[in-house]
């Protein structure tokens, strides 16, 4: 059944309230999402070419948008923005631990969706998942948090899991995912935010530096072409949607991603792109570009990553 049939019938929804471990017999409080959603859901796909709805199985599904869901309701929403390297970190984490989920749009500019995600979130920011599981609802923020919160609970093998390996490398998997989050993401959105040509030639040299960085470790740590050889793993979730988004760099500020002859770099990129778990969660580059626009116009703020 297509996204745009099955909506008729579902009842998607926006949770208020964060309520850690709390019993169904509190009771949530409900508030639905409306025909608007319907159109950004619809919208998120148009154009994008190889992606594909969201399994909404687990998410229940009702008669009217006012229902409020049963409270043995199992299941997992994902509180997104369409163009998010976040969000897509999270998306690709349930497609690889085979989650079904459901997938709610916000829009940043709007009060009233910054303030349900405030609720759920201190930061106000995207991805944000709540685990309807038991009766109870817990929601979850933070990528690397959830993508690890997803590992532990949905991946009941410790060989398969996206966080694996020996200590080191479970230790050196964190410490180049803080890398990521607090250096290479920042700085690339410095460099699309750079105003003047002396801010462009500085951002860039500065995220060229990093991704250096990351291309001489990359074969220290194994064979590739993933992070951990041949098998993807958690910091490849990590880094893909960044890479990915390199189309922003060229379009908009006419710089590369990838240092020059950075072969590890674009190997771990390639990887990503062939696998499923990637191109079904997926959003068209052009997609990603027209999204960007009012931010880098000015028109709109976008507090990105750590800021
Ligand atoms: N550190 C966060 C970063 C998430 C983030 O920056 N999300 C952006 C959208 S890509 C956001 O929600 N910004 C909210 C705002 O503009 O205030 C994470 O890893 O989840």
């Amino acid at each position: 059944m297509s996204v745009v049939a099955r909506h008729g019938m579902m009842c998607l929804r926006a949770w208020t309230g964060v309520v850690h471990g709390s019993s169904a017999s509190v009771g949530p409080v409900f508030m639905h999402a409306g025909r608007a959603l319907a159109s950004a859901v619809m919208r998120r796909y148009a154009g994008a070419p190889g992606a594909h709805a969201r399994n909404w199985a687990s998410v229940s599904t009702s008669a009217t948008d006012d229902a409020p869901p049963p409270p043995d309701d199992e299941g997992v929403v994902v509180m997104g923005t369409t163009p998010c390297p976040y969000v897509h970190r999270v998306e690709m984490a349930l497609k690889y631990a085979g989650v079904p989920y459901a997938y709610r749009e916000f829009d940043l500019g709007s009060l009233k969706d910054r303030s349900s995600l405030r609720e759920m979130s201190p930061l106000a920011k995207v991805p944000i998942i709540t685990h309807y599981t038991h009766g109870r609802r817990k929601s979850v923020f933070e990528s690397a948090s959830i993508v690890q919160y997803i590992d532990d609970v949905f991946v009941a093998d410790p060989e398969k899991r996206l966080m694996r390996g020996s200590p080191y490398e479970k230790a050196i998997t964190r410490s180049w995912t803080h890398f990521v989050n607090h250096r290479v993401a920042p700085q690339m959105w410095n460099v699309l935010l750079s105003q003047t040509d002396t801010a462009l030639e500085k951002n860039s040299t500065e995220l060229l530096r990093s991704l250096e960085s990351l291309e001489n470790a990359l074969p220290l740590i194994s064979g590739g072409p993933f992070f951990l050889g041949t098998r993807v793993s958690f910091f490849d979730l990590m880094i893909a949607p960044f890479l990915y988004r390199r189309v922003l760099l060229s379009h908009f500020r006419g710089r590369e991603m990838f240092p020059p002859g950075a072969e590890h770099l674009q190997a771990l990129a390639l990887a990503m792109e062939e696998l499923n778990i990637f191109q079904s969660t997926v959003v068209d580059q052009q997609v990603i570009i027209d999204a960007y626009k009012p931010y880098l116009s000015g028109s709109m703020h976008l507090k990105f990553g750590w800021h």
